[in-house]
């Protein structure tokens, strides 16, 4: 409640940044994509991640718009640093595919910042598709993946009638959620028959699929052996800033 109402002032004030995070090659390290992550710099709070704040970027007004300034960031970024950010992933919610031609508006603003739609994915979760008619979804969903939009399906196998969900939506991408990467080599072998059995199904359903949370090169190795081709996590990079990544670039040249 209290974020809700400092919300828009925070916005005014440039306290929401983005922080990226690459997913890569798990075979080369090397990038395709970066997720963008939400950073709130909250003046009493200091720098806060929308686990603190996940309720008011669900609320319908307040939500929408912080959501609607992250995919202005995330095109400003796309925009300015073509050869960084050849791709960003960015979460949506619910609410920003709801109202009237949702793909429509949101193609028009990629045209509006010159942003070709092969260089953006959005990152959905299960939650997200059970919040609303399937029918809807699917359209929306099916026209940005038509445009050429990569659409992924986040935090794959913790959420409800995912295997439903795989076939009547157009999802380009599965992320396997962290947990099963986390068990690889914890468990009895559980999480590992799990990544097996999604990587195969993702793979059978002509989907690229992703690792979450990859920290470990024994993790790494292991999902490249289970023929997960792309990872992301701290092993690869941690989440930073564009100014931290225009630092590290400008070192290597
Ligand atoms: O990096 P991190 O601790 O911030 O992310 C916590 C959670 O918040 C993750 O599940 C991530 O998907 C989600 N998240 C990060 N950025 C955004 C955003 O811009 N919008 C929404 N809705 N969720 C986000
Ligand atoms: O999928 P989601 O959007 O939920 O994932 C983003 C979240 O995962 C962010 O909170 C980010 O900081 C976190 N994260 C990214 N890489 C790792 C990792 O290797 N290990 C752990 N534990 N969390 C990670
Ligand atoms: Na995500």
């Amino acid at each position: 409640r209290m974020f809700s109402e400092e919300a828009a002032g925070g916005i005014a004030r440039g306290e929401f940044s983005l922080h990226y995070q690459p997913i890569v090659d798990v075979q080369t390290g090397l990038p395709c994509s970066h997720e963008a992550l939400l950073r709130w710099h909250h003046p009493q709070h200091g720098t806060m991640t929308p686990a603190v704040f996940s309720d008011m970027l669900n609320e319908r007004t307040t939500g929408l718009a912080v959501q609607n300034h992250v995919l202005d960031m995330a095109l400003e970024a796309l925009q300015a640093h073509p050869e960084l950010l050849p791709k960003i992933s960015v979460n949506f919610t619910a609410a920003q595919l709801d109202g009237p031609h949702p793909a429509a508006r949101l193609l028009a603003r990629l045209r509006d910042h010159g942003i070709a739609p092969e260089r953006l994915c959005v990152e959905v979760t299960e939650e997200f598709v059970l919040d609303r008619t399937l029918g809807k979804t699917a359209k929306a969903l099916g026209l940005l993946h038509e445009a050429g939009i990569t659409v992924a399906l986040d935090d794959f196998g913790t959420g409800y009638a995912s295997l439903i969900h795989l076939k009547q939506l157009p999802f380009d991408m599965l992320k396997i959620d962290r947990s099963f990467t986390l068990g690889l080599f914890e468990d009895d072998g559980h999480s590992e028959e799990i990544i097996r059995v999604i990587v195969g199904l993702g793979h059978g359903l002509g989907k690229q699929v992703v690792a979450e949370g990859v920290e470990t090169e024994q993790q790494r190795r292991k999902l490249a052996e289970l023929g997960c081709e792309f990872g992301q996590g701290f092993l690869f990079a941690r989440p930073r800033s564009l100014e931290e990544m225009l630092g590290s670039s400008a070192s290597h040249a």
